[in-house]
């Protein structure tokens, strides 16, 4: 919300909120000077919105995008995308028949340090990628603000292991298989915490990894780190936001921690500045100076990949997505 108001010299207005809980509904009207609803079909025919952000848990994302997709321009949904590919699918036919872009929300390829690992892969400082290593590995309370993660039976791969695949796919092209360990290691919470994935690709390999159980001081939520090779070089993102880049002529070194956000705080502030720059994002997909980064029928392969991933934990073999 706080992003979106930034946009406002953009041409963004926030028009309404809607929340089933009105009292939520109505601070959140106030706070940023738009009208409160109940009831998203009612909201839909008062305001005639250009875009929709759906910003719900997974198990209401298809029933909002069925409903939103024939009513406006654009829709954003939150990650992950649908607990099945059945529903995901749906969601993007919805779109498609009803000539709505879909975009969803996914915020950590529009983090400052991967949008430069980005810039740099494709002016070719290090050549072709042939090794990707994530890691996302912390011990922050997330239940405290996020009490639903600690009751979902598929926790941290449905929770970051989307935003990972994605960043995997991004820098490594498709994968044909992944190999996948999950562990339980949170006796307070229900689903998987921690998760190891091995993916092969096209001439590169993968290995993901991420844990909400670890004991890492100074604690690194939520900072990915990276490690890409390509055949002349590689690029390496330490924690504190450092940018190492190794080629043939030696190494240098680049800041990218992004700013605070006027409204943010540390440590979100990588996290609080991706969002604002994915929504700019979106302006400009609106204004059809960009296409969807990334595109709802981009991320079925990314939901893909983590169903995947489990099916290959429960199996103990090798799966393709
Ligand atoms: O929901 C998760 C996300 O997308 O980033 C961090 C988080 O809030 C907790 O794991």
């Amino acid at each position: 919300m706080q992003a979106w108001r930034d946009l406002g010299p953009e041409g963004v207005r926030i028009a309404g909120v809607c929340d089933l809980d009105e009292g939520r509904a109505r601070t959140m009207a106030e706070e940023f000077g738009a009208r409160a609803f109940t009831d998203p079909a009612a909201m839909l025919a008062a305001l005639r919105p250009d875009f929709v952000d759906i910003a719900t848990t997974p198990p209401s994302h298809r029933a909002l995008v069925e409903l939103c997709a024939p009513q406006v321009r654009l829709v954003i949904c939150q990650k992950p995308i649908a607990d099945t590919p059945n529903d995901a699918r749906a969601m993007v036919d919805a779109c498609d028949r009803a000539g709505a872009a879909f975009v969803i929300h996914e915020n950590f390829r529009w983090q400052r340090p991967f949008v430069r690992m980005q810039e740099l892969l494709l002016a070719g400082a290090i050549g072709m990628p042939r090794f990707l290593r994530l890691n996302f590995r912390h011990g922050w309370d997330v239940y405290a603000g996020q009490p639903y993660l600690a009751t979902v039976p598929r926790l941290a791969i449905m929770d970051i292991g989307v935003h990972l695949f994605d960043l995997v796919r991004l820098f490594l092209g498709e994968a044909r298989a992944i190999t996948c360990e999950t562990q339980k290691r949170n006796p307070r919470v229900e689903g998987e915490d921690a998760f190891t994935a091995l993916t092969a690709h096209d001439g590169a390999v993968g290995v993901t990894d991420a844990s909400f159980h670890s004991t890492l001081r100074p604690e690194p939520f939520p900072q990915t780190l990276a490690v890409l090779e390509g055949d002349r070089g590689t690029l390496e993102l330490r924690e504190g936001y450092r940018l190492v880049i190794h080629d043939e002529t030696g190494r240098r070194e680049e800041d990218v921690e992004p700013p605070v956000p006027a409204w943010g705080e540390k440590p979100w502030h990588v996290v609080q500045d991706s969002v604002l720059a994915f929504q700019r994002h979106v302006v400009a997909v609106l204004r059809g100076q960009a296409t969807p980064q990334p595109s709802g029928a981009d991320n079925l392969r990314t939901l893909a990949l983590c169903l995947a991933a489990y099916r290959s934990a429960e199996i103990g073999a090798r799966v393709s997505p």
